[in-house]
């Protein structure tokens, strides 16, 4: 399965600079939170090759510091929308001339991913550690603007919830976690018309989000580009705003990570302290919006002050930032694996699907509607294990590896019968696979089927 799951990342990869891309067609370019994942599997493998990876995704770093969404690849023409339509170095004085990129953001779980590479490395020989560390002096100060954009530009003061602009930024696109914010989006009329190219690279289109939906998402394109890309327009006006308790919950447990890594990059004890504090303000706000009895935790809509509350998988935010009370903990555990999530009945595997199926929302076959999602199972189980949870991190990794046995690396999976659905070959996919099946904590956890 590991080599089939290389294999897949290798296939994905473009010819001479071996940078991967998402998804062989659905998806032809890099993008921001996938890359990281990528990096983490990569990292069992061949380090260097996975620093590489997030050195290209950095390439398109902005001047004001955020790690644009889509870095795309000139030579891949075949999804909408491509750079022309972001027109971002056009438009924005903070945008990068080459590589060109899309205009938004993604999940930040990058500095996860370099202390995963310089881990990997630590166990691959003293060469390895040495050129993992040698480029951590260089990756780190860009991890830190990266972390400083969010703290400046997309923390919320009241809330102190990460601000997101689009679903897209979610990394969860038409999650009911977004319904009522969406529906407060009035499509304008100078909305310039467009062709989607998403449907055709799946089975099945009724997997991918609305007609409806694209008009929404284009729509808040187009926002964007009326505001330059400005984040102090937009954050102010732009009609999707939100307090992600999901992105904030990864930039807390990033943080973690980057204050973990300063010593050995070489940096500051201030760069440190910064760290910690975005991590711990990261955290609290996280943890405020955890619900009393279940304590699954809620977004909130930054236009209206409306909660919303929907029973995704965003819940477990709290698990994922880390450092949570044990008594929140213990809640939250016995909510995954208890019969609204994995444990609900007649699941193929028991593994949490991206919407609880008691929920009035749950759609099994629409993408982030009722899905099961690997690489959300992997991070779930991947905060359970630096919890100290480790028998709770098994129950997810021995019936996801299952799940995989497949072979298909699917996007995502219908939760009852356990038919692969979006793209196969995605590159997320294989990549957890292979951090499940190689790296050192995986034997720690329950077998794997065989
Ligand atoms: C999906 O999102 C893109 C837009 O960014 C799309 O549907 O075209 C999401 O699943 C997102 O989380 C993911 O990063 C991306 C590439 O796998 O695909």
């Amino acid at each position: 399965m590991a080599a089939r799951a290389g294999q897949v990342l290798g296939a994905n990869a473009r010819h001479g600079d071996e940078v991967v891309k998402a998804a062989p067609d659905l998806y032809p370019h890099q993008w921001s939170w996938d890359t990281a994942f990528i990096a983490i599997g990569l990292a069992q493998l061949n380090a260097s090759l996975a620093r590489r990876n997030l050195d290209a995704l950095f390439a398109g770093q902005w001047a004001n510091g955020m790690v644009p969404h889509i870095v795309f690849d000139p030579a891949a023409e075949d999804y909408f929308p491509g750079p022309d339509r972001w027109g971002c170095a056009a438009l924005s004085p903070s945008a990068p001339d080459e590589p060109q990129t899309s205009g938004l953001c993604q999940p930040p779980l990058h500095a996860v991913a370099a202390r995963a590479v310089v881990e990997a490395a630590r166990h691959q020989g003293h060469e390895q550690l040495h050129s993992a560390l040698e480029w951590l002096q260089g990756f780190f100060p860009k991890l830190m603007a990266w972390h400083q954009f969010l703290a400046d530009q997309r923390v919320d003061p009241t809330s102190g919830l990460v601000t997101i602009l689009h679903g897209w930024e979610s990394g969860m696109d038409n999650s009911p976690r977004w319904d009522v914010a969406y529906s407060n989006v009035q499509v304008g009329r100078s909305l310039p018309p467009y062709q989607r190219r998403d449907v055709k690279h799946v089975a099945d289109p009724g997997t991918r989000p609305t007609d409806q939906e694209y008009d929404r998402y284009l729509w808040l394109v187009e926002e964007a580009r009326q505001a330059g890309y400005d984040q102090a327009i937009l954050t102010r006006s732009s009609s999707f705003r939100v307090g992600d308790v999901f992105f904030t919950a990864i930039f807390a447990a990033a943080n973690e990570d980057l204050a973990n890594l300063a010593e050995q990059a070489g940096a500051s004890a201030a760069d440190r302290l910064r760290a910690e504090r975005w991590r711990d303000e990261a955290r609290d706000a996280v943890q405020r919006q955890a619900d009393r009895a279940t304590g699954l935790a809620t977004d909130l809509d930054l236009r209206t002050g409306q909660k919303l509350s929907t029973e995704t998988i965003a819940g477990f935010s709290p698990l994922i930032a880390g450092g949570a009370p044990v008594e929140l903990r213990k809640k939250l555990l016995l909510e995954l694996l208890g019969p609204r999530w994995a444990g609900y009945p007649g699941l193929r595997w028991p593994v949490p699907p991206s919407t609880s199926p008691a929920s009035a929302d749950f759609r099994p076959r629409s993408y982030w509607r009722g899905p099961v999602w690997p690489c959300m199972s992997w991070l779930l189980g991947w905060a359970l294990e630096r919890a100290g949870e480790h028998e709770a991190a098994g129950h997810l990794r021995g019936p996801s590896l299952e799940q995989l046995d497949g072979l298909d690396f699917a996007e995502y999976y219908e939760p009852f019968t356990g038919e692969p659905l979006g793209s196969l070959r995605q590159s997320w996919t294989a990549a957890v696979t292979l951090d499940w099946l190689c790296s050192p904590g995986a034997a720690r956890t329950t077998a794997a089927p065989t």
